[in-house]
């Protein structure tokens, strides 16, 4: 069996004089250049509803053939999130005492991270984003996906994008190796662990590391 041809229809997208397109511009930086990565979360509830309409906001990025080849496992459930953060730390452990280069041991000292991670419970929600390498045909058969990692990178984007627009915090965290969370999830065979996105609000008080962002002169390259 083929793949449906879809049919095509009009899009309609507001467009702006320049001057607003400038505007807009800049006012979407300012928003997105005040998002920080959290690592201290309070425990404050945070309605399902919420997390849903993040979610689906996710789903809205682009992807490979448009096979939408992700999965977002939500935890709520505090043995489960414990279960998580006993099964982290394990490999963290390791990581940190002797997986890890010592060069990459000290790009990580200025951020103050280790292998203790208190988040994966305290948040209220976990959201674990699993990437499909194929799919399954109605007959068990596979069907291959493409340009997986590309396509979930660019959906974790926008999920941390939305979270951030709802005045929520998260950060990417990829404990390593990850195959415990297909495991505790019980993940089919053709989804692979890609990140793990503790949400919740910030801890009272929060403090990040005082980084800088390079200016734009050491991030582009143009040719006019
Ligand atoms: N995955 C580990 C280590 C870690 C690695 C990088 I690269 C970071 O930017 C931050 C942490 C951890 O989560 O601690």
């Amino acid at each position: 069996m083929s793949a449906p041809i879809y049919p095509f229809v009009p899009y309609y997208l507001d467009t702006y004089p320049e001057e607003e397109t400038i505007q807009r511009a800049k006012a979407f930086y300012a928003f997105m250049n005040t998002r920080r990565t959290v690592r201290d979360f309070s425990d404050k509830p945070v309605p399902r509803e919420v997390i849903e309409q993040l979610l689906k906001t996710a789903s809205t990025a682009p992807s490979g053939a448009h096979k939408q080849p992700w999965t977002f496992c939500v935890v709520s459930n505090p043995a489960l999130k414990k279960q998580i953060r006993e099964a982290a730390e394990k490999e963290e452990y390791d990581s940190y005492h002797g997986r890890m280069t010592p060069e990459w041991l000290e790009d990580l000292a200025p951020l103050g991270t280790d292998w203790e991670k208190p988040f994966l419970e305290v948040a209220p929600w976990l959201i674990v984003v699993f990437k499909k390498a194929y799919d399954f045909k109605p007959d068990g058969s596979k069907r291959n996906n493409y340009y997986v990692s590309e396509s979930v990178g660019i959906a974790a984007g926008f999920l941390i994008s939305a979270i951030h627009h709802a005045g929520l915090v998260t950060l990417t965290h990829t404990p390593s190796p990850m195959n415990f969370l297909t495991k505790l999830l019980n993940r089919p065979a053709n989804e692979r662990p890609f990140l793990l996105l503790p949400v919740g609000y910030p801890a009272d008080a929060v403090q990040v590391p005082d980084l800088q962002r390079k200016p734009l002169e050491e991030v582009t390259a143009w040719y006019d």
